[in-house]
């Protein structure tokens, strides 16, 4: 029997968002988009993640007018987004109001697919946006997939995961995402896994993987998922493909071809739209963006199951002390910290507070002697759900005698879109400008005035700002 594997396409998002800083420009898309289209692609990831960050703070693109940009030519396939949960694209909660207005912007300006997480995997922090989702999708069309990150500790076990997706299932998802951020998942535990969510979900509920190639065991943690009975994986064309990226397209579609696995997808179709993008590449490395580093392995991530981003951090944390010397100890002071904190997954923004938790224990020779906000505010349950007991001694040492939260934090944000509404209200030219800088305030606003200058030709140095800058 025929059991078609989907893929998702991710150079226009993750591809470049893990190669080079998401630097790729819509005017580097644009040309590809139509024949992106006509590939027979799931999704084409496009949008969230630092996108929509990167568009404010670096490119001077109005991240709204990009996707509608994308929606203009993309034209059957779904374009794909990531958001986070109860954070939407920013770093803090949001108020349920705010976030249900941009969950519905989001739909209306041509998101197809809307995959949704939380750090601490809490499915608290996913309720809202996962109810606005389901709420606009049937005017649209939209899908809602729900998404587990994937950490290696000893409470997270393949029956945790599995529980994890028949939750996320009877909250409304259509889509079980199974995402590694950082390819430490092993092939035969993607077997283990799929093949055991399988089993409790839905005939209709798709599995979605998504990995990266950073370690090397991207293409081979596929193929053992969709011989689980994996649905959909996510590649990027070779340009951009592999190493701290996904796995390549091509050789993806190759290998099934023929199979009973097989995608559908014409190969020689890829090649003109893969030798556009080798030349963004190219440009990104001209630029100094993108790093040729990051096309290649690095088994680091495998061995202190750090991922290569905080690995990058902690190095930089450690020479601006003048302390790289106490990188090894560093490295194995990450996993203790995460033990005493409950084994947090390691992914934005738990990975940054952990690794800097670690590196001032150490440096500070005495565990817990200093402790920043976010991992006092972690301790306390401000992120979420920790799914491990955190350490009762320590918690009292960093936490004292203050009380830890035990219900969905964003429970305590009062409605916040008409106050966002009217402190920005002098550039408002659309709804959706509130929502800009509901999430990147300063930025945004610096966005909107050289948006003013450039369209009003009011002042002609802010309009001629630096527009691609490193
Ligand atoms: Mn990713």
């Amino acid at each position: 029997m025929s059991k078609k594997v989907l893929i998702t396409e991710t150079i226009l998002r993750d591809a470049h968002q893990s190669q080079a800083a998401t630097r790729m420009r819509i005017d580097e898309m644009i040309p590809m988009l139509e024949q992106l289209d006509d590939i027979g692609y799931y999704s084409l990831e496009g949008w969230g993640g630092a996108t929509f960050d990167s568009c404010l703070r670096f490119l001077n693109e109005d991240p709204w007018d990009r996707l509608r940009t994308l929606r203009k030519y993309i034209k059957k396939t779904p374009i794909q987004m990531l958001l986070r949960g109860q954070n939407l694209l920013g770093y803090k909660h949001y108020a349920d109001d705010v976030v249900d207005k941009f969950v519905e912007a989001s739909i209306r300006n041509g998101i197809g697919v809307i995959r949704v997480f939380d750090a601490l995997n809490d499915e608290r922090n996913l309720e809202c946006a996962m109810n606005a989702i389901n709420k606009y999708k049937g005017d649209y069309g939209a899908v809602c997939e729900a998404t587990i990150c994937y950490t290696t500790s000893p409470v997270h076990t393949n029956e945790y995961f599995i529980q994890k997706a028949k939750t996320l299932e009877q909250m409304g998802a259509d889509n079980i995402c199974l995402k590694d951020m950082s390819n430490i998942i092993l092939p035969y535990t993607t077997y283990e896994l799929i093949k055991g969510m399988k089993k409790v979900l839905k005939p209709t509920t798709k599995i979605h993987l998504h990995t990266h190639n950073t370690t090397g065991t991207g293409e081979m943690v596929y193929l053992k998922a969709i011989e689980a009975g994996c649905d959909i994986v996510d590649c990027a064309l070779s340009a951009m493909g592999n190493g701290t990226s996904q796995p390549a397209t091509e050789p993806f579609v190759a290998t099934l071809k023929g199979t009973e696995y097989d995608t559908g997808i014409d190969i020689e179709k890829l090649v003109p739209i893969n030798e556009h993008f080798k030349k963004v590449s190219q440009r990104l490395e001209k630029d100094g963006i993108l790093n040729p580093k990051v096309r290649g392995i690095d088994v680091n991530t495998l061995i202190y199951q750090v991922p290569g981003g905080m690995l990058s951090n902690l190095m930089s944390q450690l020479q601006q002390a003048g302390k790289l010397d106490k990188l090894t100890e560093c490295l194995a002071e990450v996993p203790n910290v995460r033990k005493d904190a409950g084994y947090p997954p390691l992914v934005t923004p738990s990975s940054q507070i952990v690794g800097t938790q670690a590196v001032l224990n150490i440096l500070q020779n005495e565990r817990y002697k200093m402790v920043t906000k976010e991992f006092k505010a972690l301790m306390k349950g401000e992120y979420g759900k920790l799914i491990g007991e955190p350490d009762p001694e320590i918690l009292k040492k960093v936490v004292g005698n203050e009380k830890r939260i035990t219900y969905r934090p964003a429970d305590d944000i009062a409605p916040e879109y008409e106050k966002f509404k009217e402190e920005m209200k002098e550039y408002y030219t659309q709804e959706e400008d509130v929502l800009s800088y509901a999430l990147f305030n300063q930025v945004a606003i610096n966005f909107f005035k050289y948006r003013l200058a450039r369209d009003k030709k009011v002042d002609a140095d802010a309009a001629k700002s630096e527009v691609y800058p490193v």
